[in-house]
């Protein structure tokens, strides 16, 4: 088929999806047309089968706010045109999926279906914001398709916006052959580490204290992967609780793959996760995730199999499982080799990308 994906192109779990979603789909056959303002970091430029279309958006003295959704739709009709594109498949509700809904009424030489996927924020935090309800209501009713990363975030979008069409729960997923265990679990220091956008959902500031208890039981460093507006507080906190030397901030970061791999635990202490995509790469590299009880994480870790999951907000009881993890030999040995497993069996590239293919067949009326 030949798809057109539009995504946020920066740091996030969203474009993040979208990104391995169409290398995936271009090494399976498929053609993909990028369309985004910027090339998606994870885009390697050259992949056969992949195109990126950039969107420019002109600014004028009288635009306090340029109509970024406005060029997205013209580029994407333009591109379909050009490109006879069978489908658009959008990530991330807002602004995406409206754009998609005029690019679809631009184009009048060929039918264009449009799916949109919903990550988490777009329906939990921006979407369910009074300004923009109506709008991502709309959009998502208008969609010739609808996924969710997690059945949570399914029952949240019939439930918020009260969507009475069907939705295609397809979950995250991961590459097992780029995502791997490291050889051998070096006997030195033990390392945690964080992966997100440092924004307050993640709840950054609490992988700092878990730190600080941890630490009573040996040395241990935590690695701090990405950036936001929460990382100046988390380095406020480091110094204030003396744990500064025993912490690094790596800001943004392209290969998570060579870096997790370095870790013991990956700590995800998130307010909410609508699926948790980082505790999934950490999964498939072998490093046991502790994380909180919220949102569609409880979809992806089975407590005390193959990670741990506490209540938000609950530092004694997160750093607790760290610490058995990292004290324990044997039963960290179960709990990495089970979460290998579950990434392999529940959530690899081969199991995943087949569910789209058919969604996308069935959306577009069976022309895969
Ligand atoms: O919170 C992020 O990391 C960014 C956000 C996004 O949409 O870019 O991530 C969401 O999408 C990921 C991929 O589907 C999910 O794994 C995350 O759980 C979800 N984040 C939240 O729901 C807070």
């Amino acid at each position: 088929m030949r798809i057109g994906i539009t995504c946020y192109p920066t740091y996030g779990g969203s474009g993040i999806v979208a990104t391995e979603l169409g290398l995936e789909l271009a090494a399976r056959g498929h053609e993909i047309h990028f369309i985004s303002y910027a090339n998606p970091i994870r885009l390697d430029p050259g992949t056969p089968r992949i195109h990126y279309h950039e969107v420019e958006v002109s600014t004028y003295p009288l635009f306090q706010y340029p109509p970024y959704c406005l060029a997205l739709a013209s580029r994407m009709a333009e591109v379909a045109e050009c490109y006879e594109l069978d489908l658009l498949h959008v990530h991330y509700a807002i602004p995406h999926s409206i754009a998609a809904l005029l690019a679809k009424q631009m184009t009048t030489s060929r039918r264009l279906p449009f799916i949109t996927t919903l990550h988490g924020t777009d329906i939990t935090l921006v979407g369910a914001d009074r300004s923009y309800f109506p709008i991502t209501k709309f959009s998502i009713e208008q969609s010739d398709g609808v996924t969710t990363v997690s059945s949570y975030l399914e029952k949240q979008t019939m439930e918020v916006f009260g969507i009475v069409k069907p939705i295609r729960v397809i979950h995250n997923f991961v590459n097992c052959e780029l995502y791997r265990p490291r050889a051998e679990r070096s006997a030195g220091e033990k390392r945690l580490i964080h992966i997100s956008n440092f924004r307050p959902v993640k709840r950054v500031l609490d992988c700092i204290r878990i730190l600080k208890e941890v630490r009573r039981a040996g040395p241990v460093h935590l690695l701090m992967a990405g950036d936001g507006p929460e990382r100046g507080p988390a380095e406020m906190l480091a110094h204030q609780l003396g744990v500064h030397r025993d912490i690094t901030f790596l800001g943004k970061q392209d290969h998570m793959e060579r870096l997790i791999p370095q870790a013991d635990v990956l700590l995800l202490p998130s307010e909410m996760e609508a699926f948790g995509l980082a505790a999934l790469e950490g999964m498939a590299c072998g490093v046991p995730p502790v994380a909180t009880l919220t949102g569609g994480v409880s979809e992806l870790i089975t407590h005390g199999v193959d990670g741990y999951l506490a209540a938000v907000g609950d530092i004694a009881t997160q750093a607790g499982y760290v610490t058995a993890l990292l004290t324990d030999d044997a039963l960290y040995e179960r709990v990495s080799r089970a979460a290998r497993r579950s990434a392999e069996t529940r959530y690899s590239t081969e199991s995943v990308i087949p569910e789209y293919e058919r969604y996308y067949d069935e959306v577009s009326g069976g022309g895969a």
